[in-house]
C-alpha cells in the first residue's frame, strides 16, 4: 500500500475510505467491510453526522483483533461553527468520543469559514463570523495545543486556497501538513499541487469519482460525468479495470492521497483493488489532457448576499 510520509516519518496510507453522505445504517457496515478487506485509512468529519456509527465499527474491528489502533489512520475535521479557541477542544473531544478513539492521526479545519456556534449549518448571512473577527490562526493555535496534549498526531486544512494557507504557514508553530481539496481529472488543481509541494504539504483528493451522490443543492445542471468520460472508459477497457479504478489509480500515481466514498460492498472492494491498477505514462498524459478546471463542489452553498465570504475569498 502506497503511503505519504509526514515530517516525523509517520506514514499515511494514500488510499482511504470517504464517509460523507454514508448514511445511518450504512456507514457501520461500510467501515467494517473496508477494514476487513485491507483499508487502513478512514476519512471522517463531525459535519457528516455519522462519527458515532464509524466509531462503533472502529471499536469492533479493534476488539475483534482484525487491526490494532496503530494500524489505522483516522482523519476527522473541525466544523465551521467551532472555530473559536475554546470550542476547538470541545469539538475535538466530541469527535474522539464519537469515534471511540484516544487520538486522531489527522485533524483538519474543514473550511476557511467561521460561523456562529449555535448554528451548525448556515442558512442566513447573519450566521457567519468574518475572518477578521475569528481568524484561522486562532483556530490553528488551539489545534497546535491539542497536538501538544497528544490528542492529535498531525494537523492540516481542507478547502484552503494558497492565500489562506500562506497566512497559516507564516503564523504557526506547527506548519500545516495536509490540504484536503477537490481533485480529479476535470479539476486537477495544478497550481495548488505546486504550492503544496513547495511548502511540504500533502494533498488529499476528495470527490475523486465526481461525487455523484451529492444532494441537489450541491449540484449544477448538466454536470459532466467523470465516470463516463470516453478517455477514462477507453483506459479502463484496456486494463480490464473499471472507470472508478482508473480514477483512483490516477490520483495515487500523481502523488495524492485519495478517499473514494462507497457504502456498497462490491465497490468498496473494487476501489481497494484500484491500487493494483498500473497506468502508463501515456495513460497519465491522456488523463492530464482532460482538465476542464471544473469543480463539482463549487462552494456556492456558502454564498449569501452581503456575506463576508465570497467564492473569490474562499478559494483565494
Ligand atoms: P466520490 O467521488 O468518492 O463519489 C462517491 C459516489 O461514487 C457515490 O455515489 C458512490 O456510490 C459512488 N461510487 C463509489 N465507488 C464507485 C465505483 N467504483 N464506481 C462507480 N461509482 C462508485 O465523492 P465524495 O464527495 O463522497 O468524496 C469522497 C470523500 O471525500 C467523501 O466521502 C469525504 O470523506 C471527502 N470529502 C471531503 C470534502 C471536504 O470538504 N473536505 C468534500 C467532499 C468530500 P456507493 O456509495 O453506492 O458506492
Ligand atoms: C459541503 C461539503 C462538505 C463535505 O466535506
Amino acid at each position: 500500500m502506497k503511503t505519504l510520509k509526514f515530517r516525523n516519518n509517520d506514514e499515511m496510507p494514500a488510499f482511504g475510505l470517504g464517509t460523507w453522505k454514508s448514511g445511518e445504517g450504512e456507514v457501520y457496515n461500510a467501515v467494517k467491510t473496508a477494514i476487513k478487506n485491507g483499508y487502513r485509512h478512514i476519512d471522517c468529519a463531525a459535519a457528516y453526522g455519522n462519527e458515532k456509527e464509524v466509531g462503533k465499527a472502529l471499536a469492533e474491528v479493534i476488539e475483534e483483533g482484525i487491526v490494532s489502533r496503530e494500524d489505522l489512520w483516522i482523519t476527522s475535521k473541525l466544523w465551521s461553527n467551532m472555530h473559536a479557541k475554546d470550542d476547538v477542544m470541545i469539538a475535538l473531544k466530541q469527535s474522539l468520543s464519537d469515534l471511540q478513539l484516544e487520538y486522531l492521526d489527522l485533524y483538519l479545519i474543514h473550511w476557511p469559514i467561521a460561523q456562529k456556534k449555535e448554528i451548525p449549518f448556515v442558512s442566513d448571512v447573519s450566521h457567519f463570523i468574518p475572518l477578521e473577527e475569528l481568524p484561522n490562526e486562532e483556530t490553528w493555535a488551539a489545534m497546535e495545543d491539542a497536538v501538544e496534549q497528544g490528542l492529535i498526531k498531525h494537523i492540516g486544512v481542507s478547502n484552503f486556497g494558497p492565500k489562506a494557507l500562506q497566512q497559516l504557514i507564516d503564523n504557526s508553530k506547527i506548519k500545516p501538513e495536509m490540504n484536503q481539496i477537490e481533485a480529479h481529472p476535470y479539476f486537477q488543481q495544478k497550481e495548488m499541487m505546486g504550492f503544496c509541494e513547495t511548502n511540504g504539504i500533502h494533498v488529499t483528493a476528495y470527490a475523486p469519482l465526481g461525487s455523484g451522490d451529492r444532494a441537489a443543492k450541491f449540484k449544477a445542471e448538466n454536470e459532466p460525468v467523470l465516470l463516463k468520460d470516453p478517455a477514462i472508459l477507453d483506459i479502463a477497457a484496456s486494463k480490464n479495470a473499471s472507470p472508478g479504478q482508473v480514477l483512483i489509480s490516477w490520483a495515487i500515481t500523481r502523488g495524492t492521497s485519495v478517499i473514494p466514498k462507497s457504502v456498497n460492498p462490491k465497490r468498496i472492494l473494487e476501489n481497494f483493488e484500484a491500487q493494483a491498477v498500473e497506468l502508463s505514462e501515456s495513460d497519465m498524459d491522456k488523463i492530464t489532457a482532460l482538465d476542464k478546471n471544473y469543480r463539482f463542489l463549487t462552494g456556492e452553498h456558502w454564498v449569501y448576499e452581503g456575506s463576508p465570504y465570497t467564492l473569490e475569498s474562499i478559494w483565494a
